[in-house]
Formats: structure tokens, sequence, C-alpha cells
């Protein structure tokens, strides 16, 4: 006897007709649940979302303003510029620092120890990595994310590490931007840690108040290995890591370069740069540097040196984005792309003069420009 609701079971003996008296019921239909996956759609912001939320030192908001400036994509730089045009009236009331040093000189550490100190004092701390390094090893992301731990935690404390990807030229016309951006957040002081590997000094010391030279101690003449290009670049040279067993070994290092810097170029006028100790570690010397800076502030803003610098400053950046826009124009040429391979080929075999090939290029890209 077989209904809707039941039915026999297909191990029932064919024999048993309805006598048999098992009977499987009819389960439900099984719903269909459907899936729906909900990927979490990033809003898109208008440009009033960005500026109001900068303005509010609203983080997330802040860090999606970053990525929108360091974006590469043309639908991203009109609204950008934008952004920052709004903002530029409320930036530029910051201090800023740049630190360099060698790769593991202890600059993330001291930026840890000294933006604890600051944001103890009642500071705003940005901190910001340009780091062409990055690309390669990616170490110094990790780095900096373990070794500035509690600042990261500090709610006055926004870091933002160097992007990935980038070339120095684009990450360092990004930073400037960034700075900007951070400053417009209510961030009153700024620091740049940058990797000491040669250009990226150049680049930086053009955006900074004070130039923070970190080193270490090491065996025999201290001077050797470090350009004398950068000393002169520097406001203050700091020989971290002085403590433990190497405090004296570091404190020998000051001594020689005090000595040494009395032969060298000042980089701000009215401003000694001077040799001091420090260890990141314990904390040593940390007020000690905070005050050295203070005082140059002070006297640099008393003789216009500090306006002075930050004016051509500006003229530099513009300078650097009409190259830096020119350069990415002209490599993205589709005829001056379509030329490259060939002409590098004929280039290297001898059969192309240098010369030729680049009076080649700028004629493909001016006739493309033409049309
Ligand atoms: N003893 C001692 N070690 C330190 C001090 N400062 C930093 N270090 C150690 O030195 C190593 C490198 O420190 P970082 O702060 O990452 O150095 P960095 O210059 O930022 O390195 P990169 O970003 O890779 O160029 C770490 O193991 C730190 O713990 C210090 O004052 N004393
Ligand atoms: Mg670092």
């Amino acid at each position: 006897m077989n209904d809707d609701q039941s039915y026999l079971p297909d191990w029932a003996p064919k024999e048993g007709g309805d006598a048999f008296a098992i009977k499987v019921r009819k389960g439900i239909e099984e719903h269909t649940i459907e899936k729906k996956i909900h990927v979490k759609k990033r809003v898109k912001l208008s440009t009033e979302d960005y500026v109001r939320g900068v303005l509010a030192n609203d983080k997330t908001i802040l860090a999606r303003t970053i990525t929108l400036i360091e974006s590469n994509s043309q639908d991203h730089y009109e609204q950008a510029r934008e952004v920052l045009k709004q903002l530029l009236p409320y930036s530029g009331k910051s201090f800023r620092v740049g630190i360099t040093g060698v790769p593991g000189a202890g600059k993330s550490t001291l930026i840890e120890a000294l933006g604890c100190h600051l944001i103890e004092q009642g500071h705003k701390v940005a901190v910001l990595a340009v780091d062409p390094s990055s690309t390669i090893t990616r170490g110094s992301i990790l780095g900096d994310k373990t070794r500035m731990e509690k600042l990261s935690r500090q709610p006055n404390c926004f870091i933002r590490p160097s992007p990935s990807g980038g070339t120095l030229g684009g990450v360092t016309r990004k930073s400037r931007e960034t700075t900007l951006v951070c400053e417009a957040a209510g961030y009153d002081t700024i620091l740049v840690e940058t990797v000491g590997v040669g250009q990226s000094e150049i680049t930086v010391r053009s955006m900074v108040d004070f130039f923070l030279l970190v080193m270490i101690s090491g065996a025999g003449d201290e001077l050797q290995g470090i350009k004398k290009g950068v000393i002169e670049l520097a406001d203050a040279l700091l020989v971290n890591k002085a403590d433990g067993l190497n405090t004296t070994k570091a404190q020998l290092a000051r001594n020689e370069y005090a000595l040494a810097l009395k032969y060298l170029t000042r980089a701000t006028k009215g401003w000694e740069t001077n040799a001091f100790t420090c260890s990141a570690l314990t904390g040593e010397g940390i007020p000690d540097i905070w005050h050295v800076i203070k005082t140059f502030e002070t006297i640099t803003k008393k003789s216009g040196a500090f306006y002075e610098r930050r004016q051509h400053q500006s003229i530099d950046w513009v300078f650097s984005m009409v190259e830096n826009y020119l350069k990415e124009n002209f490599f993205s040429n589709p005829d001056v792309q379509g030329m490259l391979p060939g002409l590098k080929e004929n280039i290297l075999d001898g059969t192309l003069l240098p010369t030729t090939a680049a009076e080649d290029l700028l004629n493909a890209y001016f006739r493309e420009r033409k049309k």
C-alpha cells in the first residue's frame, strides 16, 4: 500500500506484498538554501567624504586617502588631485623629521622610542616609511610592524608603511603628498624613515625640516663606508646602540664624528650639526635628541632658514612632479614602447649609436603626440 507519503524500502522481499509492514515515509523536500556570498564591497567615497574623513582624523579614511593618492590609475588621479587641493589649506603646520641610516642601524626602533616619547608629551605623530629596499627584501615592512608595536597601538599615532612595488621616485613623490594629508588630519610631527642607500637620502632631505642620520659604531675608522655627501645632508648624527658593552665604543665613535663634522659643510644655515649617542632600546638619550631637534626648530624659525627651506622645497617639488609626469608619459607612449626592444638590441650589437637611439625615440614620441 504505497501512498504519496510512504513507500516500501528497496530491500523489502518482493513476495511480502502489502503485508510487509515496514514503510519508508517520504521526508520533506530539502530546502535549497541560497548561498549568497556577501562580498563586502568597499563603498566608493566621494571627494567630500575623503576630505571630511581626513579632517576628522578618521584613520580608516586617512589610510584610504593615502591609497587613493598612491594609486597609479588615471581614474584615481583626478579625484586624488581634488582631495589634495581641498586639504592643502589645512596642511603645512607640522614639524617634519627625516630619519636615515644604513639597514639595521635601528631607525625603526628609534622611531618607536621617539614616537612614544612625543606622544607622552601630547604630540600627534605620523610615521611614514620611504623605503626602496623593501620592494626587494620586504624585510623592513615586517620589521616595522613588530618594531613599532607599542607606538602603533597609540591612538595619537598613525603609521604608514612604505607602499610595496613602488620605485623610489614614485614612492617619494607620493610621500610628499602623504605628508600633507597627515598634517591635514592634525598630526603635528611627521617622522619619515628611509634606508640610506644613496638616492633616497637626497629625496627625503628635500621633504623634511630636520634630517637625522642614525649611525652605529663599527670596528676601525668610523667614517669608513659613509659618504661625506650623506653626512653633509644631516642636521644631527646619532650613534645608536650605545648600551651594554657597546657604550664606550659608541661614545668614541661619536667623538670621531664630532671631530670630522668640523671640516664638513653644514646642511642648514645658522645651525651647527653635531654628533650624539643614544640607545633606542633602553630609551637613553631619546629626550636629549628631541631637545636638539626642538632647539633647531626654534633657531631656524627665528632666523627664517626654516621658511626659506620650505619655499625651496615647494619649488623643487613642482619640478620633480613635472619631471615624473614627463617621464611616465614618455615611457608609456605606445610608439616608444614598440621601439625600445629593437633599439636596445641594436645598441648592444654596436649597430646604433646611443645618441641616434635617443633622437629616434624623441622623434617618435613627438610625432605621436602631434597626431
Ligand atoms: N642593543 C641595541 N640594539 C638595537 C638598538 N636599536 C635597534 N636595535 C636592534 O637592531 C636591529 C635593527 O633594528 P631596526 O630598528 O629594525 O633597524 P632599521 O634601521 O629600522 O632597519 P631597516 O629598516 O631594515 O633598515 C634590531 O634587532 C633591533 O632590536 C639599540 O639601541 N641597542
Ligand atoms: Mg626599519
